[in-house]
């Protein structure tokens, strides 16, 4: 074993000889020094730390449950999970970042692997936490820190800045799987517009496509395609087609042909190219472990580019297999032999799980074979790099073609790919558990690098009502991905698809999320900048007492969020680890007034966002527009909470271009005397005019002042 240094006093082990996954940015030098942690060295390597009473383990990212991963067995091991209920140990990520928090000291660790790890946090003996790594050769990252915040700054640094969107990508999307057309398209933008909501885009899924294919669009169902995506652009809105991983087997189908030609596909045992079933029937698998495949199939996406298309979603990239050709063979054996008998208990439920597990079934991962560096490599062994790697290949080639920023986000992620794209948190349901799952996920993800991420809005699968909708909103509102999606075949879920008084709340909603985008991009660039959390649980700022709560977050240094996720409810239990201001926003209106620290009960009505603003702090706010095109900065308002004094650094930028153009830091301050408050605004805004302050003290007393900025 060899281990080195990296910045800031982070250490890599070096243990056989590892695959080179791209996790990380910083790779070191090794140099010789022992390494001190329990471990058995056999085909499953595993790791064992001793668990006390108090510890709590943080991080892992994709993962349900409490973000304290405590008592759990997590696999990291991208899967197609389609139904995200409680007993699942493992959905479509494969984030091995986490941190364990003793009493007096807190480490972060980060295992370098692209095949199946599986963390026992004190499942099966609540005093071990064991990690078992299928394999021996992998890189073992180890942090110190002297807060959980600290460690986690330090491995974002050695993992490397995370993928910057498009200032459009924080606008509001919706999504549905079933439109079929570009009238049912055009019908939902026209919509939109009719009833003043907000919209920065429609993603569209499989039906944009020909037969499934990657890289085509039906003529049939979209004619004019180039000129449908021109005539939304020109009034700021984005349409945002999925590519799925598998490629049709189609003689005469370009992009299956030229795979076969060039070698790009992943192989089998005898060499010859992998047969999968997805959506389109029969199709080979792109081996993106290659670099010539991920350069070949990312120049692909210029057929996207080439029809002004600047965002793409990669989905089924776990990868997701229906059946292979054995499995679904055998099925059908089964099947034969069954014909006529009269089965018993035990063949029956053979026959049906036959079937059932066809779906993803993981012996595939045995019977095909990546190519790195010209070496052979069984897909488990590198599993957890498909989808990375496919996104990766994504963004060379939108980057190429464009030159400037896209939206691009995937289904399936590792550590690493946060540098190339955002992600989506897969087929959840419209249950309101799911909207709890996603207060609790944000953070975990986020640690682990990402930063463009949210959930389906409203829930994928199952039947939304338009209370959940427009609660889910009132969460949503403040994750940089903001998108409402929604199954085949499940209820309407659009914001006009519920009653009148659904969709004037949800317009509020949606409006005051507009107002806050100034804000959310300013925090997303410095949270990125600067190696920061976007999203922070309690937990990492306060000690006992607030360390298990799980359903209020802080967004950047200022707010503070405690979101109603319950049916029937209309308020809420909040407690509020410091005094802080609380601002409730819609449309127009602001409202600020003072809690004090403690337990307190909150309402919230169904129309307007609620959240709390720490002391010392402020918030600039813009005016709600119909498109992040049309947002203007003339005019911002500004919420602060001031007792002393406080600063605020307010990012801006042109939004689309790379290497951050324009890039604006406008320092505002404001320092309160006596009676009236010291304003300085540094470096404003070039577009600013005025900013309207509306400052609270400790009184509980708001003073506006109203603030022109000399140019
Ligand atoms: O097998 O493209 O997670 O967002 O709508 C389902 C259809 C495939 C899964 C994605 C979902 C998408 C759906 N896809």
């Amino acid at each position: 074993m060899q281990s080195y240094k990296l910045n800031n006093g982070v250490e890599g082990f070096e243990f056989g000889t590892p695959i080179d996954t791209g996790a990380l940015l910083e790779k070191g030098t090794p140099e010789k020094i022992d390494f001190k942690e329990k471990m058995a060295v056999g085909k499953i390597t595993t790791l064992e730390f001793e668990l006390l009473p108090k510890d709590r383990i943080y991080g892992l990212g994709e993962h349900l449950g409490s973000m304290n991963r405590r008592g759990k067995r997590l696999r990291s091991y991208c899967r197609d999970e389609a139904n995200h209920t409680e007993d699942k140990n493992e959905l479509y990520g494969a984030h091995n970042f986490f941190v364990h928090v003793k009493e007096q000291e807190q480490t972060g660790f980060f295992i370098d692997f692209p095949g199946e790890v599986v963390y026992d946090t004190g499942f099966q003996d609540d005093k071990r936490f064991t990690i078992e790594i299928h394999g021996k050769d992998f890189r073992l990252i180890k942090i110190p820190g002297n807060s959980i915040e600290e460690i986690v700054s330090r491995f974002l640094q050695v993992a490397g800045k995370a993928y910057i969107p498009p200032k459009w990508a924080f606008g509001y999307f919706q999504s549905r799987w079933g439109y079929k057309d570009v009238a049912e398209i055009n019908g939902v933008y026209e919509r939109f517009q009719q009833e003043d909501l907000p919209l920065d885009g429609i993603y569209l899924d499989l039906d944009y496509m020909e037969d499934f294919k990657n890289f085509t669009v039906s003529r049939q169902r979209f004619p004019k395609f180039k000129e449908f995506v021109a005539k939304l652009k020109r009034d700021g809105v984005y349409l945002v087609p999925i590519i799925d991983a598998g490629v049709k087997i189609e003689p005469d189908y370009d992009i299956y042909e030229e795979g076969l030609a060039g070698n790009h596909f992943c192989l089998n045992a005898q060499g010859n190219p992998y047969v999968a079933a997805v959506w389109p029937g029969k199709v080979h698998f792109p081996d993106f472990l290659q670099s010539k495949t991920r350069k070949w199939f990312g120049e692909k996406y210029q057929f996207l580019t080439d029809l002004g298309i600047e965002g793409v979603w990669n989905d089924m990239n776990e990868p997701a297999i229906f059946y292979d050709e054995k499995n679904l063979e055998e099925a059908v054996d089964l099947a034969s032999d069954c014909r006529g008998k009269n089965l018993n208990v035990h063949k029956f439920f053979e026959l049906k799980d036959t079937f059932a597990n066809l779906l993803n079934d993981e012996d595939y991962h045995q019977r095909f074979y990546h190519r790195i560096q010209g070496k052979k490599h069984p897909h488990r062994e590198v599993h957890n790099l498909y989808g990375d790697y496919m996104t990766r290949a994504a963004n060379y080639g939108l980057q190429k073609h464009l030159n400037k920023r896209f939206l691009l986000i995937s289904r399936a992620s590792s550590i690493g790919m946060h540098r190339y794209g955002g992600i989506w948190t897969g087929d959840n349901a419209s249950w309101w558990s799911h909207l709890e799952e996603n207060i609790r996920m944000m953070p975990s993800i986020n640690m682990c690098g990402f930063y463009y991420i949210g959930a389906d809005t409203g829930g994928f699968g199952g039947q939304c009502s338009g209370e959940l909708l427009t609660r889910w909103l009132q969460f949503s509102a403040f994750t940089p991905l903001l998108r409402n999606h929604s199954a085949l075949d499940t209820r309407p879920q659009e914001p006009y698809a519920f009653s009148q008084e659904v969709l004037e709340n949800t317009r509020s909603i949606l409006k005051g999320r507009y107002r806050l985008i100034p804000y959310l991009y300013s925090t997303y660039m410095k949270a990125v900048e600067e190696y920061q959390l976007f999203f922070k649980p309690l937990a990492f700022d306060y000690g006992e007492g607030y360390q298990e709560i799980e359903d209020q977050l802080f967004i950047g240094e200022e707010i503070m969020l405690a979101p109603i996720h319950k049916k029937n409810q209309s308020q809420r239990l909040v407690d509020l680890p410091e005094k802080m201001a609380r601002i409730t926003l819609t449309d127009q209106e602001t409202e600020m007034s003072l809690a004090p620290a403690g337990p307190q009960k909150l309402s919230y009505d169904l129309d307007h966002l609620r959240f709390f603003l720490r002391e010392n702090k402020m918030i600039p706010l813009g005016k709600s527009a119909k498109n992040v095109s049309k947002l203007s900065m003339k005019k911002l308002e500004v919420l602060a909470y001031i007792t002393n004094q406080g600063e605020h650094v307010f990012y801006d930028d042109d939004g689309i271009s790379l290497g951050n153009k324009e890039k604006n830091l406008m320092k505002i301050r404001i320092k309160s005397r006596e009676d009236f408050y010291d304003i300085e605004v540094k470096n404003p805004h070039k577009e600013l005019e005025t900013i309207d302050f509306k400052i609270i003290n400790d009184n509980g007393r708001i003073q506006k002042i109203s603030y022109r900025v000399k140019t």
